[in-house]
């Protein structure tokens, strides 16, 4: 069902990949949405390298099907993640917050899929030269770091761009919005938020609660002064960022304000002064549910998507 060309890259049942979030996107995680027939994906984030070895063994004892490491390129850590998911052979990378130039060669020797996410056609083209999979055109509908193209203008864009697969990503989070994205010509979806409420994330619950009361207008972008803006939802670490935008103070006591905040609203359940990243379609996000429940589901309503086109389509 929906089966498209990257599914057999990749070698998973449906198009769809879960986003690999910091702190949130752990083995328990990945393993699940690999074992539902997507491809899981654990978030490197800022961990350093031996976390990030321990939690791909650990998914390794949870599935056989593939996986996958996201690399977030502003790490501290970033060269040892690399060694790490380099020597375990994980089957799948996604990077985020960068350009990974300097080290696809390494990874396409062992023929591990190297899938960056891109923020606009400039980068999405580069990429395909320098010989990525797939790339990632993710709209600023995303939660945490993000562009400016929204998804509805950057997949089309990138897909009349480049000649390898597309992943759209930002603001999907049920089957109408995968049919969406493959009507603008990607090959997949990555969903982030949807996920976060999975029964088997290990993100406290206060977090999951934060998505779940959250509505279309619960998100906000911070950090637009630090040059890496963060999609969070609206709590009182939110007002305290557009308090010192307001008061125009330099970016270094901005990014003071963000130390250790995400892992306050994750670990310890911090929604209020936590960073609690999330996505514009934190209003879609109703229960908790098992990740095999909310792919199932997924792909019960892009069939009722699809029939409710055609209908239109044979109308006189
Ligand atoms: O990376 C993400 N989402 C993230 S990373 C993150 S951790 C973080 N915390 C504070 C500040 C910054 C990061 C939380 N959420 N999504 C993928 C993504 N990548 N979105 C945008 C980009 C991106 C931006 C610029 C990718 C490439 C890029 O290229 C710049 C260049 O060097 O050409």
């Amino acid at each position: 069902m929906f089966k498209t060309s990257l599914c057999d890259v990749l070698g998973i049942k449906y198009p769809i990949l879960q986003g690999g979030m910091a702190w949130v996107a752990t083995a328990e995680l990945a393993a699940a949405v690999s074992n539902a027939g997507g491809l899981g994906i654990i978030g490197a984030g800022n961990a350093p390298g031996d976390y990030v070895r321990s939690e791909i063994k650990k998914v390794k004892k949870l599935t056989d099907k593939p996986f996958g490491v996201n690399i977030m390129l502003l790490s501290p850590f970033v060269d040892e993640v690399i060694d790490a998911v380099y020597e375990e052979r994980v089957p799948v990378i996604t990077t985020g917050a960068g350009n990974p130039g300097k080290y696809i060669a390494r990874f396409k020797e062992i023929g591990t899929k190297i899938i960056p996410v891109v923020p606009a056609v400039a980068l999405a083209r580069k990429m395909e030269q320098e010989g990525v999979d797939a790339v990632i055109a993710e709209g600023t509908e995303s939660g945490g770091h993000v562009g400016e193209l929204t998804t509805m203008a950057l997949v089309p864009q990138v897909v009349d761009a480049i000649n390898i697969p597309v992943i759209a990503a930002g603001g999907i989070a049920d089957g109408r919005g995968l049919i969406a994205a493959l009507s603008l010509g990607a090959q997949g979806v990555q969903m982030g938020t949807i996920f976060v409420c999975a029964s088997e994330c290990t993100a406290h619950n206060n977090y999951k609660m934060a998505i779940i009361k959250a509505g279309d207008r619960g998100t906000i972008v911070t950090g637009r002064i630090t040059g890496h803006p963060v999609r969070i939802l609206k709590n009182k670490l939110a007002r305290d960022f557009e308090k010192l935008e307001k008061a125009n103070v330099g970016a270094e006591e901005y990014e003071k304000l963000g130390v250790g905040r995400l892992k306050a609203a994750v670990v310890d359940g911090d929604a209020d002064y936590g960073s609690v990243m999330a996505g514009q379609i934190s209003g879609l996000v109703k229960e908790i549910k098992p990740a095999k429940d909310i792919i199932e589901n997924i792909m019960k309503e892009a069939l009722i998507a699809i029939e409710r086109v055609k209908i239109l389509a044979k109308e006189e």
